[in-house]
């Protein structure tokens, strides 16, 4: 198959040594409408999404920091309970309890907080943005997570209702999926993660999801891990994921697209490469259900999936919007391994 010409900088330009070198042969946008530079900009996955970049430029015009408008943002699909992927409405583990992951990272000070398989805590955003101000650490997990919420005023919830967890079995028995099977994905797992590029150029960024339907209780995906999930370099932007966690963490994927972007690559250019790499190594090639989403400090943005028809969203003060991402899909990916079926 003829190797095309972007393909080939593409290919070519990860190993150059040095930014300067790829900055000069990554100089053209690969989508010049993703590169309008207004501040400031709110990305986030999925089509849900919008919502919640709506509620977090409201809290950025009230004044509201962009930590603000990221735990205001996310709390939007955290409340809803007709997302089956998120907060409230989250899908139950193997047990039937659901375990929430979130976390937050502010660019300024490189300062982040994270939740692990919580429970019963209506916004684990909040719990999450709460370990980053007020505690020495950076990640509480499970029970402890779950009292030190409760201990700041966070509101609990009684999230493990039957009918959730029967519609969830429903829907597995359906998909063929074994009783007992923890490693057969019956989809619908989606996290918001929102990345704000705030009027000064300071970044902020946040994700909070229910992970994998029917995971073995005490998994953890890739939501709440630093670099994994969510990373964010005030010199550089923010990236996040979604997707099957387990392809992400063992590859630090959005800390790989942050670097990606720091060596010249736009946005749209460094969540393609990410998820290429990730693909010519994972035995899955380009079956791996992985998506991003970047800004940059220069105020443009990207995203791109694994399969194509990733959506997200896209929020200024002058338009927001819900967007179709590029997927590497079938594209040979490759010698070192790609286009694997
Ligand atoms: C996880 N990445 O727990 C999350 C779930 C997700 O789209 O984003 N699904 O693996």
């Amino acid at each position: 198959m003829a190797i095309t010409r972007r393909r080939f900088l593409t290919r070519t330009s990860v190993g150059l040594a040095g930014g300067a070198a790829l900055s000069a042969v990554h100089g053209a946008e690969s989508n010049p409408a993703a590169s309008n530079g207004e501040r400031p900009l709110i990305v986030s996955t999925w089509a849900f999404g919008k919502p919640a970049n709506d509620a977090a430029l409201k809290a950025l015009l009230g004044g509201g920091t962009i930590l603000d408008a990221v735990e205001q943002g996310i709390w939007v699909p955290e409340s809803d309970r007709g997302n089956s992927s998120v907060g409230l409405g989250g899908m139950p583990n193997a047990a039937g309890v659901v375990q929430l992951d979130a976390c937050i990272m502010s660019g300024e000070g490189h300062r982040a907080g994270s939740v692990a398989a919580i429970e019963g805590i209506r916004h684990p955003i909040s719990a999450a943005r709460r370990v980053m101000e007020k505690t020495p650490h950076v990640m509480l997990v499970g029970e402890g997570a779950r009292i030190f919420a409760l201990d700041e005023g966070l509101e609990s919830v009684e999230n493990n209702t039957t009918e959730r967890y029967d519609a969830w079995r429903k829907k597995r028995a359906a998909a063929k999926v074994p009783a007992k099977s923890s490693t057969k994905n019956p989809g619908n797992h989606d996290t918001i993660a929102l990345l704000v590029l705030g009027a000064d150029g300071n970044i902020a960024g946040g994700c909070s999801t229910s992970g994998w339907g029917g995971k073995l209780p005490g998994r953890v995906g890739d939501s709440p891990i630093i670099g994994s999930g969510l990373y964010v370099d005030n010199e550089v932007g923010a990236a996040a994921a979604t997707g099957l966690g387990e392809n992400v963490m063992r590859y630090c994927g959005s800390f790989l697209v942050v670097e990606l972007m720091r060596q010249g690559l736009s946005p749209e250019e460094a969540c393609l490469e990410a998820i290429r790499r990730i693909a010519r190594k994972d035995p899955k090639g380009t079956d791996i259900s992985v998506s991003f989403v970047a800004l940059d400090k220069k105020g443009r943005y990207g995203a791109a999936g694994s399969a194509k028809g990733f959506q997200f969203a896209v929020t200024t003060k002058t338009s927001s919007r819900v967007l179709t991402a590029p997927g590497i899909g079938k594209l040979d990916i490759g010698p070192e391994g790609g286009n694997r079926k």
